[in-house]
């Protein structure tokens, strides 16, 4: 058996949290990753057999029975888990009830999962119905993006509109535009059902003046979903108070996005 601190999937999570901790976007015990893994990719660093303990989750996934994920623990901080993956990371299997967690590894010091779990498995159910090749589910705090919730309309047309001008790349990048959920309570189930009913639409979820999810095949895509928007806000909130003189047009974002032979939400441009 290899020694599970070697693992390529656990190097991605220690790197990612903490760049994303440099970043200033996950403060104290802000934002979460899950991650799903192949079976057999694990296999070669646990003992599939050995079950730690068991956690209940507090909801049903049953499209998830036997799936194994790495995820980050609720109340650890972004910032520690390059020093001590162990404790601040856990690897969980669904269990065959659909509604237990078997720990298979981590949460060494009898911690959990993340309190959002429901908002990452439901993330994750939504996202593999309309795309099989889904793996990653991250929420953050980025800065200028929670800086432009306060300013901007909370509505999904208009705030994907502003992203899409602020950076060329963006409708490229997110042609499927972002969703926006008002403010709600975080950490329980209601959250999780309307992040996942918006996550059959859109990789990118904007929790109202809390943060983002976003969703994607691996890791760099996932983060680079986040990165992209939130670079886009940056540019927003350095510009939101001058005069605009120059921007890009709609028209212009559809020689964007035919160029790219992305398929964009349409419905967003005003033309
Ligand atoms: O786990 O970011 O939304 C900390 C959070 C909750
Ligand atoms: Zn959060």
């Amino acid at each position: 058996m290899k020694d599970i601190l070697t693992a390529p999937f656990v190097k991605e999570m220690m790197d990612t949290t903490a760049n994303m901790y440099r970043l200033g976007w996950d403060e104290r015990n802000g934002g979460n990753i899950s991650y799903m893994l192949e079976n057999d990719q694990v296999a070669e660093y646990l003992d599939l057999n050995k079950v730690i303990r068991t956690i209940p989750t507090g909801f049903e996934a049953q499209s998830l029975i036997g799936k194994i994920f790495i995820v980050t623990g609720t109340g650890k901080y972004f910032k520690n888990v390059k020093d001590d993956p162990e404790t601040n990371l856990g690897i969980i299997r669904i269990a065959e009830d659909g509604t237990t967690a078997e720990l298979l590894w981590g949460y060494k010091d009898g911690g959990r999962f993340t309190s959002e779990l429901p908002a990452h498995l439901m993330s994750h159910m939504a996202r593999l119905s309309v795309d099989s090749e889904n793996r990653v589910v991250i929420h953050s705090h980025p800065t200028n993006t929670l800086a432009m919730n306060y300013v901007h309309p909370l509505d999904e047309k208009k705030f994907t509109h502003t992203l899409w001008e602020m950076c060329t790349e963006c409708i490229v990048v997110f042609p499927d535009g972002v969703g926006v959920l008002p403010w709600m309570l975080c950490g329980n189930n209601t959250i999780g059902e309307a992040t996942a009913e918006k996550m059959k639409e859109f990789r990118l979820v904007v929790w109202g003046m809390h943060g983002i999810y976003g969703a994607g095949k691996n890791m760099d895509e996932t983060f680079g979903l986040i990165e992209t928007v939130e670079k886009a806000a940056q540019i927003y909130m350095l510009t939101a108070h001058l005069p605009r003189i120059n921007t890009i047009k709609d028209e212009e974002m559809v020689e964007l996005a035919e160029a790219f032979d992305v398929k964009y939400r349409k419905d967003f441009l005003n033309l």
